[in-house]
Protein backbone atom coordinates (compact mmCIF):
# COMPACT_ATOMS: atom_id res chain seq x y z
CA UNK A 1 0.00 0.00 0.00
CA UNK A 2 2.82 2.33 1.42
CA UNK A 3 4.69 1.56 -2.34
CA UNK A 4 1.76 2.30 -4.13
CA UNK A 5 1.26 5.55 -2.46
CA UNK A 6 4.39 6.80 -3.35
CA UNK A 7 4.20 5.44 -6.98
CA UNK A 8 1.11 7.73 -6.93
CA UNK A 9 3.19 11.03 -5.77
CA UNK A 10 6.23 10.53 -8.10
CA UNK A 11 3.40 10.37 -11.06
CA UNK A 12 1.53 13.65 -9.39
CA UNK A 13 5.19 14.80 -9.10
CA UNK A 14 5.95 14.39 -12.78
CA UNK A 15 2.66 15.44 -13.94
CA UNK A 16 3.14 18.80 -11.83
CA UNK A 17 7.06 19.27 -13.72
CA UNK A 18 5.35 18.81 -17.02
CA UNK A 19 2.91 21.05 -16.35
CA UNK A 20 4.98 23.46 -14.86
CA UNK A 21 7.07 23.20 -18.50
CA UNK A 22 3.84 24.59 -20.28
CA UNK A 23 3.19 27.51 -18.17
CA UNK A 24 7.07 28.66 -17.92
CA UNK A 25 7.00 31.15 -20.35
CA UNK A 26 10.54 30.44 -21.77
CA UNK A 27 9.18 26.94 -22.92
CA UNK A 28 6.54 28.69 -24.73
CA UNK A 29 9.03 30.85 -26.51
CA UNK A 30 10.50 27.75 -28.19
CA UNK A 31 7.48 26.44 -28.74
CA UNK A 32 7.13 26.99 -32.63
CA UNK A 33 5.18 24.73 -33.83
CA UNK A 34 4.31 26.49 -37.39
CA UNK A 35 6.67 26.30 -40.60
CA UNK A 36 8.91 29.72 -40.57
CA UNK A 37 7.73 32.03 -42.63
CA UNK A 38 11.14 32.50 -44.59
CA UNK A 39 12.47 35.27 -46.50
CA UNK A 40 11.58 34.59 -50.09
CA UNK A 41 8.72 34.89 -52.63
CA UNK A 42 7.99 31.29 -52.67
CA UNK A 43 8.32 30.62 -49.00
CA UNK A 44 5.56 33.41 -48.51
CA UNK A 45 3.36 31.57 -51.17
CA UNK A 46 3.97 28.29 -49.85
CA UNK A 47 3.27 29.57 -46.22
CA UNK A 48 0.05 31.41 -47.69
CA UNK A 49 -1.17 28.32 -48.75
CA UNK A 50 -0.13 26.12 -45.57
CA UNK A 51 -2.29 28.00 -43.63
CA UNK A 52 -4.71 28.00 -46.33
CA UNK A 53 -5.16 24.30 -46.10
CA UNK A 54 -4.49 24.65 -42.46
CA UNK A 55 -8.04 25.97 -41.69
CA UNK A 56 -9.75 24.53 -44.38
CA UNK A 57 -8.95 21.10 -42.45
CA UNK A 58 -9.83 23.32 -39.48
CA UNK A 59 -13.00 24.30 -40.53
CA UNK A 60 -14.04 20.63 -41.16
CA UNK A 61 -12.51 18.93 -38.04
CA UNK A 62 -14.89 21.81 -36.37
CA UNK A 63 -18.13 20.58 -38.49
CA UNK A 64 -17.19 16.78 -38.41
CA UNK A 65 -16.33 16.41 -34.50
CA UNK A 66 -19.08 19.26 -33.87
CA UNK A 67 -21.61 16.82 -35.59
CA UNK A 68 -20.15 13.74 -34.07
CA UNK A 69 -20.16 14.97 -30.31
CA UNK A 70 -23.19 17.06 -30.68
CA UNK A 71 -24.68 13.75 -31.78
CA UNK A 72 -23.16 11.52 -28.79
CA UNK A 73 -24.45 13.79 -26.71
CA UNK A 74 -27.76 14.61 -27.98
CA UNK A 75 -29.25 11.25 -28.84
CA UNK A 76 -27.89 9.20 -25.93
CA UNK A 77 -30.22 6.30 -24.74
CA UNK A 78 -30.07 7.15 -21.15
CA UNK A 79 -32.15 10.51 -21.80
CA UNK A 80 -34.87 8.64 -24.13
CA UNK A 81 -33.01 8.82 -27.74
CA UNK A 82 -35.10 6.23 -29.96
CA UNK A 83 -32.88 5.39 -33.28
CA UNK A 84 -34.53 5.97 -36.43
CA UNK A 85 -35.77 3.35 -38.40
CA UNK A 86 -34.48 4.69 -42.21
CA UNK A 87 -31.68 2.90 -43.37
CA UNK A 88 -30.74 4.35 -47.24
CA UNK A 89 -30.46 8.20 -48.04
CA UNK A 90 -29.43 8.62 -51.58
CA UNK A 91 -29.55 12.10 -51.05
CA UNK A 92 -26.99 12.29 -47.94
CA UNK A 93 -24.90 10.07 -50.11
CA UNK A 94 -24.82 12.52 -53.12
CA UNK A 95 -24.17 15.51 -50.64
CA UNK A 96 -21.19 13.47 -48.99
CA UNK A 97 -19.34 12.72 -51.53
CA UNK A 98 -19.84 16.04 -54.02
CA UNK A 99 -18.81 18.23 -51.04
CA UNK A 100 -15.52 16.34 -50.60
CA UNK A 101 -15.02 16.26 -54.28
CA UNK A 102 -15.74 20.09 -54.10
CA UNK A 103 -13.06 20.76 -51.21
CA UNK A 104 -10.21 18.85 -52.27
CA UNK A 105 -10.62 20.50 -55.98
CA UNK A 106 -10.85 23.64 -55.04
CA UNK A 107 -7.30 22.97 -52.66
CA UNK A 108 -6.30 21.44 -55.93
CA UNK A 109 -6.23 24.56 -57.83
CA UNK A 110 -3.97 26.80 -55.64
CA UNK A 111 -1.84 23.40 -54.78
CA UNK A 112 -0.90 22.94 -58.55
CA UNK A 113 -0.51 26.67 -59.29
CA UNK A 114 2.06 26.69 -56.41
CA UNK A 115 3.95 23.75 -57.89
CA UNK A 116 4.12 25.35 -61.55
CA UNK A 117 5.01 28.81 -60.19
CA UNK A 118 8.19 26.63 -57.88
CA UNK A 119 9.32 24.70 -60.87
CA UNK A 120 9.66 27.83 -63.21
CA UNK A 121 13.33 28.22 -63.32
CA UNK A 122 12.76 30.40 -66.79
CA UNK A 123 14.47 33.18 -67.23
CA UNK A 124 16.64 33.79 -63.88
CA UNK A 125 19.26 36.73 -62.94
CA UNK A 126 22.12 34.06 -62.42
CA UNK A 127 22.70 30.10 -62.00
CA UNK A 128 24.65 28.75 -59.81
CA UNK A 129 25.72 24.91 -60.33
CA UNK A 130 25.96 23.21 -56.74
CA UNK A 131 27.58 19.99 -55.92
CA UNK A 132 27.29 17.47 -52.88
CA UNK A 133 30.38 16.13 -51.88
CA UNK A 134 31.04 13.92 -48.78
CA UNK A 135 31.10 16.42 -46.89
CA UNK A 136 31.09 19.77 -48.34
CA UNK A 137 29.43 21.96 -51.07
CA UNK A 138 30.81 23.53 -54.29
CA UNK A 139 29.49 26.68 -55.86
CA UNK A 140 29.98 27.49 -59.20
CA UNK A 141 28.17 30.69 -60.41
CA UNK A 142 28.16 29.64 -63.86
CA UNK A 143 27.33 33.70 -65.18
CA UNK A 144 30.57 34.44 -63.60
CA UNK A 145 33.13 31.72 -64.35
CA UNK A 146 34.37 30.75 -61.02
CA UNK A 147 33.60 28.27 -58.37
CA UNK A 148 34.38 27.66 -54.65
CA UNK A 149 34.17 24.95 -51.67
CA UNK A 150 32.15 25.90 -48.63
CA UNK A 151 33.21 23.82 -45.74
CA UNK A 152 31.80 23.88 -41.94
CA UNK A 153 33.49 26.63 -39.99
CA UNK A 154 37.01 25.90 -38.37
CA UNK A 155 35.24 26.82 -34.51
CA UNK A 156 32.27 24.19 -34.85
CA UNK A 157 35.11 21.70 -36.54
CA UNK A 158 37.14 22.02 -33.60
CA UNK A 159 33.93 21.68 -31.34
CA UNK A 160 32.67 18.36 -32.69
CA UNK A 161 36.25 16.47 -32.25
CA UNK A 162 35.47 13.93 -29.78
CA UNK A 163 37.25 14.92 -26.40
CA UNK A 164 38.09 18.67 -27.52
CA UNK A 165 36.69 19.55 -24.22
CA UNK A 166 34.85 22.33 -25.98
CA UNK A 167 31.19 23.51 -25.17
CA UNK A 168 28.80 23.40 -27.93
CA UNK A 169 26.87 26.35 -26.56
CA UNK A 170 29.72 28.24 -25.98
CA UNK A 171 29.02 28.63 -30.41
CA UNK A 172 25.99 30.73 -31.72
CA UNK A 173 25.64 28.49 -35.07
CA UNK A 174 26.96 25.04 -34.05
CA UNK A 175 27.41 22.92 -36.94
CA UNK A 176 25.04 25.54 -38.43
CA UNK A 177 28.14 28.10 -39.85
CA UNK A 178 30.31 27.61 -42.98
CA UNK A 179 33.67 29.50 -44.12
CA UNK A 180 32.45 30.44 -47.26
CA UNK A 181 28.66 30.41 -47.74
CA UNK A 182 26.54 30.75 -50.82
CA UNK A 183 26.00 34.68 -51.77
CA UNK A 184 23.11 35.86 -53.94
CA UNK A 185 21.94 38.98 -54.34
CA UNK A 186 18.54 40.42 -53.05
CA UNK A 187 15.85 40.37 -55.26
CA UNK A 188 17.26 38.41 -57.94
CA UNK A 189 15.91 35.10 -59.05
CA UNK A 190 18.55 32.73 -58.71
CA UNK A 191 18.30 29.36 -60.51
CA UNK A 192 20.04 26.48 -59.03
CA UNK A 193 21.18 23.39 -60.83
CA UNK A 194 22.38 20.33 -58.15
CA UNK A 195 24.26 17.11 -58.38
CA UNK A 196 26.67 15.35 -56.47
CA UNK A 197 29.91 13.73 -56.68
CA UNK A 198 29.49 10.78 -54.91
CA UNK A 199 26.48 9.70 -52.81
CA UNK A 200 22.87 11.27 -52.45
CA UNK A 201 23.10 14.74 -50.18
CA UNK A 202 19.94 17.51 -50.40
CA UNK A 203 21.06 21.62 -50.15
CA UNK A 204 18.03 22.87 -47.75
CA UNK A 205 17.19 25.99 -46.03
CA UNK A 206 14.47 26.28 -44.40
CA UNK A 207 13.99 30.51 -44.39
CA UNK A 208 14.60 30.35 -48.27
CA UNK A 209 11.61 27.06 -48.64
CA UNK A 210 13.85 25.09 -50.67
CA UNK A 211 14.95 22.00 -50.23
CA UNK A 212 16.36 19.66 -53.41
CA UNK A 213 18.34 16.81 -54.04
CA UNK A 214 21.70 16.46 -55.11
CA UNK A 215 22.04 13.24 -57.06
CA UNK A 216 25.24 11.79 -58.53
CA UNK A 217 24.54 11.44 -62.41
CA UNK A 218 21.45 14.04 -62.12
CA UNK A 219 21.19 17.59 -62.28
CA UNK A 220 18.13 18.86 -60.57
CA UNK A 221 16.84 22.49 -60.72
CA UNK A 222 15.34 25.20 -58.68
CA UNK A 223 14.99 28.51 -57.77
CA UNK A 224 14.42 31.33 -55.55
CA UNK A 225 13.99 35.19 -54.78
CA UNK A 226 15.11 36.34 -51.48
CA UNK A 227 13.38 39.47 -50.47
CA UNK A 228 15.52 40.67 -47.50
CA UNK A 229 19.30 40.75 -46.63
CA UNK A 230 20.71 38.45 -44.07
CA UNK A 231 22.21 35.12 -43.41
CA UNK A 232 19.92 31.97 -43.45
CA UNK A 233 21.10 28.66 -42.56
CA UNK A 234 20.21 24.92 -43.35
CA UNK A 235 21.78 21.80 -43.85
CA UNK A 236 22.39 18.83 -45.77
CA UNK A 237 19.23 16.59 -45.03
CA UNK A 238 19.66 13.35 -46.64
CA UNK A 239 21.90 10.55 -44.73
CA UNK A 240 24.63 11.06 -46.85
CA UNK A 241 27.39 9.44 -44.77
CA UNK A 242 29.25 9.41 -41.33
CA UNK A 243 29.97 13.44 -41.81
CA UNK A 244 26.43 14.18 -42.62
CA UNK A 245 25.32 16.69 -39.46
CA UNK A 246 28.57 18.12 -40.51
CA UNK A 247 27.48 19.99 -43.48
CA UNK A 248 25.72 22.89 -43.25
CA UNK A 249 24.34 24.96 -46.13
CA UNK A 250 24.12 29.20 -45.15
CA UNK A 251 23.26 31.74 -47.98
CA UNK A 252 24.24 35.20 -47.33
CA UNK A 253 22.09 37.65 -49.28
CA UNK A 254 23.18 40.91 -50.01
CA UNK A 255 22.25 44.02 -51.39
CA UNK A 256 22.98 44.34 -55.02
CA UNK A 257 26.33 46.48 -54.62
CA UNK A 258 27.50 44.13 -52.07
CA UNK A 259 27.05 41.32 -53.76
CA UNK A 260 29.06 43.10 -57.16
CA UNK A 261 31.93 43.70 -54.67
CA UNK A 262 32.19 40.65 -53.48
CA UNK A 263 31.22 38.75 -57.36
CA UNK A 264 34.27 41.17 -58.80
CA UNK A 265 36.76 40.24 -55.47
CA UNK A 266 35.79 36.39 -56.51
CA UNK A 267 36.62 37.24 -60.33
CA UNK A 268 39.95 38.39 -59.41
CA UNK A 269 40.55 35.40 -57.10
CA UNK A 270 40.03 33.47 -59.86
CA UNK A 271 42.06 35.86 -62.02
CA UNK A 272 39.40 36.89 -64.49
CA UNK A 273 39.10 40.83 -64.93
CA UNK A 274 35.95 42.53 -63.02
CA UNK A 275 32.92 42.80 -64.49
CA UNK A 276 31.70 46.56 -65.63
CA UNK A 277 28.94 48.38 -62.71
CA UNK A 278 26.79 48.36 -65.71
CA UNK A 279 26.08 44.33 -65.47
CA UNK A 280 23.07 43.47 -66.65
CA UNK A 281 22.49 41.11 -63.86
CA UNK A 282 22.57 43.48 -61.07
CA UNK A 283 20.63 45.81 -62.50
CA UNK A 284 17.89 43.31 -62.99
CA UNK A 285 18.29 42.31 -59.45
CA UNK A 286 18.24 45.73 -58.08
CA UNK A 287 15.14 46.74 -60.41
CU1 LIG B 1 25.19 15.41 -47.35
Amino acid sequence: MLHAKSQVARLLAGVAALAALFVAPAAFAAWDLNMPKGVTELSDDIWNLHMLIFWVCVAIAVVVFGAMFYSIFKFQKAKGAVPGNFNHSTTLEIVWTAVPVIILVAMAIPSARMLVKMEDTRDPDLTVKVTGYQWKWAYEYLDDEFQYFSNIDSLSNQIRQLDSGMDPSEHEHYLRDVDEPMVVPVGAKVRVLITASDVIHAWWVPEIARKKDAIPGFINEFWFRVEQPGVYRGQCAELCGRDHGFMPVVVDARSPEDYLEWVNERRVLAGLPPRPTSDATVAAASE
